[in-house]
């Protein structure tokens, strides 16, 4: 056996690779002979593409030798996971470092403009009856969570969807969707005679970072009363690192027989979904649409009833939700592109490049405010919902590659030193990039207060945002929660709401509402809200209600403090009268305060049950 390993070591390592063969690295050479067949192939494929200098370090044979071989399962992991191996991935990288040392626009040959889509009005007909038709349609659709990033900005120790959504009941980000989607199951399949069965598949993509934690919160939760067959987790893997213009990988500082690695992005997910094998399955079993969302937005079911109608009714390949855009805003822009040779393309620029772009087409202010006080290009909230035959017919082509980009930071003016290493990288919402002009690409307008409140920035940088623009942090994503059911519940059921007070938490200024929430499975349209409300209902500023039930129906209340109501789910409940105590009181918590659990402190409160009163 030894000297059929010893010819084919002797066959393969002496083949002469553009010039440069094993011979030429020493400590390469020295190890050949503990290495395996397959092991020295992966071998000469690094040499071939210039990274040699990865087996400068290595021990004499003998020496370390598990964690030489450590370091080939790791090249083989990265080669097997990335479209075309290592190989492609050091060419590509090489093309987009040399053109971004040359300063090259992304955008060259490009003009942009501000392009036209549905911008909907919460609780118009328009809205009420795309609504209608998002239910219908939403037991044809499958959901898709990408969560594999770590949320540096953020800086909070667990997995984000861990995350309380809100207070008043503590529902982390997880169960707020899986209930949402259940609601949506639910209300769906209530609408087809008989009922129906249909369960609409979940899933999350999750990364080396944030795998075993997402296991664990739904395992110790049971799912959060979904089916685990409902749901599945693709993990994406990290790409290799670069540490130069000649994109030769970089060496984990903590150890030398491992290859640095990064986040490749959420673009990851198209590639993934398409090996995966699961997008044929859906499409067989007649599903429709492919809804893919981020991690932290406590808003985001309110608006996904009427965006998958929009979608239904316009027949949109692809739909992208958006909000209102404040400049500079850390969102990205959806933007008509428009190519000197005629090709055109809506798409999101992302938040960094938009700037650049208006500077380099005739916009000297760059990325600025308009008249109505928010920039003229729509915020993508990175909610797309795509329909699934189409998109299953473009994956064929493209296997799912996504169009990627890479941002290094420079050491200087003369680009030829990074100040630490850099990778590749690549974004869901780039999908419509590749496709042809004939598709339906379309965007989805709702107002901020109904649609997008992420939770991505920590406490310190929150308070640094500019005077008008969203803080994006755990107190604002909490804040408008309240913000948004207080309008809901004033919209659509006629309820006299005080208006919010203003307070300061961790230097962030925010409008306080009445703290309302209630269970998905209460109210996830405009209609189903408006029938659970009748008479004359009031609610204080300082009140907290909570509604955890689904047939639970306000008629005539006057809230002024705290009321919980839980109901079970075929029970039919009435809440009506005065109500009125001491309640429940906002505590001001210091986000420095590490005596706090970093869920509380970060948001700036926590709430003191002072007194209330529970139905069951
Ligand atoms: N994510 C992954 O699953 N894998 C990764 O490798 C990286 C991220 P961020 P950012 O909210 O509206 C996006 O970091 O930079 C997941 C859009 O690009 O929160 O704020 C991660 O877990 C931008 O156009 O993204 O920017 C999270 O769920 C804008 O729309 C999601 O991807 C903005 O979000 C987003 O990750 C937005």
């Amino acid at each position: 056996m030894a000297s059929v390993v010893g010819s084919t070591t002797e066959k393969l390592s002496k083949l002469d690779i553009n010039g440069e063969s094993i011979f030429s690295v020493p400590n390469l050479h020295k190890n050949l002979s503990i290495l395996s067949p397959d092991q020295i192939k992966l071998a000469r494929m690094l040499v071939e593409a210039g990274q040699s200098h990865l087996f400068q370090s290595w021990a004499e044979p003998g020496v370390e030798d598990e964690e030489k071989r450590g370091f080939f399962e790791q090249v083989a992991r990265l080669n097997a996971s990335y479209p075309g191996g290592l190989t492609s991935y050091i060419k590509t990288a090489r093309e987009l470092l040399a053109d971004s040392k040359a300063g090259k626009n992304p955008f060259d040959g490009f003009t942009p403009s501000v392009p036209t889509g549905e911008v909907l009005t919460y609780g118009d007909d328009n809205f009420v009856n795309f609504e209608e038709l998002g239910i219908r349609e939403a037991r044809n659709a499958v959901f898709v969570l990408v969560a594999g990033g770590l949320g540096e900005r953020l800086g909070y120790n667990g997995i984000k969807l861990a995350l309380p959504s809100e207070t008043t009941m503590g529902t982390c980000f997880l169960q707020n969707y899986i209930e949402s989607i259940l609601a949506l199951q639910d209300a769906s399949c209530r609408l087809v005679q008989g009922g129906c069965q249909n369960q609409i598949p979940l899933v999350i993509m999750t990364s080396d970072d944030t795998h075993a934690r997402t296991i664990e919160l739904l395992e110790s939760n049971a799912y959060f009363g979904m089916e685990p067959s409902q749901v599945k987790l693709l993990k994406q893997e990290k790409v290799a690192c670069l540490d130069d213009n000649d994109a030769r990988l970089a060496v984990d500082p903590k150890s030398k027989y491992r290859i640095q690695t990064k986040p490749h992005g959420h673009g990851d997910v198209h590639s993934l979904l398409y090996s995966s094998g699961l997008l044929n399955i859906w499409y067989d079993a007649g599903l429709r649409w492919v809804l893919f969302f981020q991690d932290t937005n406590g808003l985001l079911f309110k608006a996904i009833p009427a965006a998958l109608g929009v979608s239904s009714s316009k027949l949109y390949d692809v739909n992208s939700l958006a909000v209102p855009r404040k400049a500079k805003e850390a969102i990205g822009g959806i933007t008509k592109l428009t190519h000197a040779d005629g090709r055109t393309m809506v798409i999101n620029v992302e938040y960094n490049q938009l700037d650049p772009l208006l500077r380099a087409t005739g916009h000297p202010d760059g990325d600025v405010n308009c008249e109505t006080g928010y920039s003229p290009f729509p915020g993508n909230i990175n909610q797309l919902i795509l329909k699934l035959g189409p998109y299953i017919k473009e994956l064929t082509k493209t296997g799912g590659a996504i169009k990627e980009f890479v941002n290094p930071k420079y050491k200087d003016s003369s680009k030829t030193s990074f100040k630490s290493s850099t990778r590749l990288e690549c974004m869901m919402q780039d999908y419509p990039k590749t496709l042809p002009p004939s598709a339906r690409v379309g965007f989805t307008v709702m107002d901020a207060w109904l649609a997008y409140a992420p939770v991505k920035n920590n406490p310190e940088d929150a308070a640094k945002v500019p005077k008008g623009n969203p803080y994006h942090s755990a107190t604002s994503g909490e804040m408008a929660i309240y913000r948004a059911n207080s309008l809901i519940l004033r919209k659509a059921g006629g309820v006299q709401i005080d208006d919010p007070v203003q307070e300061v938490f961790n230097g962030q200024e925010m409008e306080v509402w009445p703290r309302i929430t209630w269970k998905p499975i209460w109210g996830l349209t405009f209609s189903e809200i408006k029938r659970k409300i009748s008479g004359s209902c009031s609610i204080s500023q300082r009140s907290t209600l909570v509604i955890k039930g689904c047939n639970i129906f306000l008629e005539d209340l006057s809230l002024d403090g705290t009321l919980v109501v839980n109901s079970v789910e075929d029970a039919e409940v009435k809440v009506g009268g005065v109500v009125q105590n001491k309640g429940w009181i906002l505590e001001k918590v210091d986000y420095k305060d590490t005596t706090v659990p970093e869920e509380v402190r970060t948001r700036g409160f926590r709430i003191k049950k002072v007194e209330q009163l529970e139905k069951n």
